[in-house]
């Protein structure tokens, strides 16, 4: 009896509170509040939503609403609330001295996502950057309630470690975070150069969080990564590789999800994990259209990449989840797709066709080339050798005679022209 007490009495509650301006679809936005705070393992206590034409600067919502919540607060014995936007430091202390409770905002909660599902050394001091970055801001913010409570949501780190609370050493880790995160920065940036001198083709799977973009993963390569019904289940990178339909090697990413309201210090902290994005040759957008918000995120998702300067790549989407009753008849548009696929990662219906196109995309970014290289230039030889699929080779009198099929950046960057003809002609003879 005993236990099972003590089981509930753990199990955080909390008042989820937003305020309505304009168009925001409030009650969309508090559904994914309280879906992050069951990920968070916590539970809701009730909804508070108020309709204002901007946040109040003092309290975020008005002093009128502040005293319902008071009410609500202790009706419930709710151990707290939790603001559907990032609060001020000044938002945050007046809320905590006038109700006495725990006060988070989303941000917090997101970042104590975060702590809890990152594995990797990397991820790790990516949150905890994060989190110092947050809590250096907004020291006098917290006032007694996050000490006392340390440990609960809100305030865990990545870990073990136990977040500072104290500016001078806040300001020291983040220096010492801040050189690891460089550190890291290379090490990606290395595994990226080796992956594009091997000119293996790299397609980053994005998209909202629960999108299925790890199960997607999973079904393509056995890559064995949690796939969950949890927001931010993964949020370490993993590429696997695997051959497409005809017979090509490819590279798939699983990337680190997007939501709405993605705090900007997690952006920043997360770059450079976020941008394997960036440097893929295709994006595949996975979207789950069996959720009522979809068209929604499909925006975030595209607001995020913009942010992150990730543009003018092939965007393939999969409506995903089409196993889903009523998921499969809605129609949902990606203006910015240049095709979409209607598929299940979970049964996999629709994948051979995304294959398929994954595979004819490759080939069209690859240009025939038809030329001669002086012996002097057996380097970029080796390279197409390499880099290229090649059809013939030939040793002539000029040099070597090479016909393959290349990526069109190695043809720009041998100075060859689509037709093969090279741009420096007295340097080289075009058979085309
Ligand atoms: N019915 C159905 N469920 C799916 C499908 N794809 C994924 N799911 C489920 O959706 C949930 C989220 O899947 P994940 O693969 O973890 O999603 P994700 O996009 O990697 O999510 P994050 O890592 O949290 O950003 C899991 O419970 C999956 O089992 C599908 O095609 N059909
Ligand atoms: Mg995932």
């Amino acid at each position: 009896m005993k236990e099972i007490t003590e089981t509930t009495e753990n199990i955080e509650r909390f008042i989820l509170v937003g305020v309505e301006r304009g168009n925001d679809n409030m009650e969309a936005s508090l559904a994914e509040l309280h879906e992050l705070l069951k990920t968070a393992g916590g539970e809701s206590a009730g909804t508070v939503i108020q309709n204002l034409e901007s946040f109040n600067k003092a309290t975020y919502i008005g002093t009128g609403k502040v005293e319902e919540l008071k009410e609500m607060l202790a009706d419930t014995g709710a151990d707290g609330i939790i603001t559907d936007d990032e609060l001020s430091p000044a938002q945050m202390k007046n809320l905590e001295d006038a109700l006495g409770c725990k006060v988070l905002d989303r941000t917090m909660l997101i970042l104590d996502i975060f702590a809890k599902h990152a594995v990797t050394g990397e991820g790790k001091i990516q949150v905890e950057m994060a989190q110092l970055k947050y809590r250096s801001s907004r020291l006098q913010g917290f006032g007694t309630s996050l000490s006392r409570l340390g440990g609960r949501i809100g305030t865990r780190g990545p870990g073990e470690s136990k977040l500072e609370s104290d500016r001078r050493t806040i300001r020291n880790r983040i220096s010492q975070l801040s050189k690891e995160i460089n550190d890291v920065r290379a090490a990606r940036d290395t595994a990226r150069k080796k992956r594009l001198a091997n000119a293996v083709p790299v397609i980053a799977i994005v998209g909202y969080t629960n999108a299925g973009k790890s199960t997607l993963l999973n079904r393509l390569t056995d890559a064995d990564i949690l796939a969950e019904d949890k927001l931010f289940a993964t949020l370490d990178p993993t590429t696997r590789g695997m051959q497409l339909p005809d017979g090509e090697q490819v590279l798939f990413t699983d990337t680190v999800g997007f939501i709405h309201k993605l705090p900007h210090n997690l952006i920043e902290a997360f770059r450079s994990t976020l941008e394997e994005a960036k440097y893929a040759d295709i994006l595949v957008h996975v979207v789950d259209s069996s959720n009522i918000e979809a068209e929604e995120h499909i925006k975030v998702v595209y607001r995020t990449l913009d942010e992150l300067h990730v543009e003018g790549k092939p965007v393939v989407t999969l409506f995903n989840k089409s196993d889903v009753p009523g998921a499969s008849s809605r129609i949902i548009k990606d203006t910015r797709a240049d095709v979409s696929f209607k598929v299940s990662a979970a049964t996999g219906e629709g994948i051979e066709d995304f294959l398929n196109e994954i595979a004819r995309i490759l080939r069209e970014s690859k240009v025939l080339i038809d030329t001669v290289f002086p012996y002097t230039e057996a380097g970029n030889v080796a390279r197409i050798r390499k880099e290229g699929q090649l059809i013939a080779e030939e040793y002539v009198a000029e040099g070597v005679h090479v016909k393959a099929y290349i990526p069109k950046s190695l043809a720009g960057q041998l100075g060859i022209t689509a037709s093969g003809k090279a741009r420096c002609c007295n340097k080289r003879t075009s058979r085309s």
